[in-house]
């Protein structure tokens, strides 16, 4: 009666829920994981991630005759690395909320009557992120070239900003340095000048 209750009833749920909570734990520890590492490091992971995983299948089904016990073996390993991955990681936070919440600076500049509210633009090296508000009644966007004679290599070009709204143009790193900014516009009445440190 106990066996029969246990191949019934309770093993055909406790394996598929097992099989389950499993797999979720696995891959909550891997999604820490690859947040916790850089844009191209977490592709790196992933790729390797998949690689063990392909190798290990293949060896299971290749072999001739395999224990459960080698399988538990196994699974057990791949475990045990990813949760302490994933554990680890954890501790650490993911990158990108460092990343944006602590380093980026913020500016903020506005347009009207067909003019910036500023002549100069201090940017940091590592990336601004700008607050462009347009309070004009035509639209206007930021574009950074090295001078006012080098039109054709573009630093940075923000989309158009519509009259009464306001974008947040995210200018990536720059090499300390003065250049030239201006509306794609207005490129002849809103000018100014870039300094980088
Ligand atoms: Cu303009």
């Amino acid at each position: 009666m106990n066996t029969e209750l246990r191949e019934r009833a309770i093993l055909p749920v406790v394996i598929p829920l097992a099989a389950i909570l499993f797999t979720e734990v696995i891959v909550f520890s891997f999604s820490r994981v690859l947040l916790a590492t850089g844009h191209m490091v977490a592709v790196g992971v992933a790729l390797g991630q998949a690689l063990v995983i392909l190798v290990g299948a293949t060896a299971l089904a290749s072999a001739r005759r395999v224990s459960t016990a080698a399988i538990a073996t196994a699974l057990a390993l791949f475990a045990i690395v990813s949760i302490g991955a994933g554990v680890a990681a954890y501790q650490r936070g993911p990158v990108y909320s460092k990343e944006e919440a602590a380093n980026t600076p913020k500016v903020t500049v506005s347009a009207k009557n067909v003019a910036f509210d500023t002549k100069t633009l201090k940017l940091s090296a590592n990336g601004t992120d700008i607050a462009f508000s347009n309070q004009d009644n035509q639209p206007h966007n930021i574009a950074i070239f090295p001078s006012a004679t080098a039109l054709q290599t573009v630093l940075f070009r923000g989309d158009i900003t519509q009259p009464g709204t306001t974008s947040t143009y995210k200018v990536g790193k720059l090499k300390p340095g003065t250049y030239y900014f201006h509306c794609d516009v207005h490129p002849q009445q809103m000018t100014g000048t870039v300094t980088v440190s």
